[in-house]
């Protein structure tokens, strides 16, 4: 009569701890719902940018003016996202751009005014200070952190012609060869026509690397920004392609996950 007795109790208390843990578990999986549901995600990832960029069939020549084929085939994308600095007016800045692709490089085409066009004769300490159209390339769409690694470039275009990022070391360095570029001034607008080679984020400092092949349907992670200096120390804005949510916009320069999805199409 004992030992039955034991072994009911042992039972019932074991079926007890069992509903406790359910009930735990509950109130967790509930705890975790809540959460999720008070969790505000980037804007950027609710409503991801998205752009289609047709094929150059005859790659455009680069020579600052827009009448290739290809440039009638793509749409004009604004460069409005104010990222830095206060607001500006459409004298002091304005800019808007379109893209096509062949298999060996990225075309961009960009409609930049801006009224007052300044450089120094220091890439590295100056790259942020100076005039300069930023290209952000991630050419496999992984989005996340790019900051001091190749998991995505930011090609700083200078108007002194050479192209700056920051490497490995979290240092600026030259990045001669990753992009061909041209420009054409009248008045107060530039236009830059740029072929751009897609680097892997396997990419080596001090190797040879191999740029990938561009093909139909293949998405890459882009955006492009205007740092717009005109006659203080520093610059006046950073105006990007791309909406970014929260106080601090400027993060295109670490965070590729803020890029816009670019497909690659006929
Ligand atoms: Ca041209
Ligand atoms: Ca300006
Ligand atoms: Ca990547
Ligand atoms: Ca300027």
């Amino acid at each position: 009569m004992l030992m039955l007795m034991k072994h009911l109790l042992t039972i019932f208390l074991l079926a007890m701890m069992a509903i406790s843990c359910r009930q735990r578990a509950g109130t967790e999986t509930k705890a975790k719902e809540k959460a999720d549901s008070l969790r505000v995600e980037p804007a950027a990832n609710l409503l991801p940018s998205k752009l289609v960029a047709p094929k150059a069939v005859v790659p455009p020549k680069l020579d600052g003016l827009p009448d290739d084929s290809c440039w009638f085939l793509a749409n004009w994308q604004p460069i409005d996202q104010n990222w830095v600095g206060q607001l500006y007016d459409s004298l002091d800045f304005a800019g808007r751009y379109k893209v096509a692709w062949d298999a060996g490089q990225l075309y961009i085409l960009a409609q930049i005014t801006d009224d007052t066009l300044r450089t120094t004769n220091k890439p590295l300490e100056s790259y942020l200070n100076d005039d300069a159209l930023i290209l952000y390339i991630d050419e496999n769409h992984s989005g996340g952190d790019h900051q001091y690694n190749y998991n995505a470039f930011a090609y700083h275009l200078r108007l002194d012609d050479r192209t700056v990022d920051v490497g490995a070391d979290s240092s600026a360095h030259l990045f001669p060869g990753h992009c061909t570029v041209n420009r054409n001034t009248r008045g107060n607008t530039t236009t830059w026509e740029i072929a751009v080679r897609l680097y892997p984020d396997n990419y080596k400092d001090n190797a040879t690397n191999t740029p990938v092949e561009l093909k139909e349907g293949k998405h890459i992670g882009f955006a492009i920004a205007y740092n717009d200096a005109d006659r203080g120390p520093a610059r006046d804005n950073l105006v990007g392609s791309v909406y970014i949510d929260g106080d601090n916009k400027n993060i295109a320069w670490i965070d590729a996950s803020v890029f816009a999805d670019l497909l690659e199409a006929k």
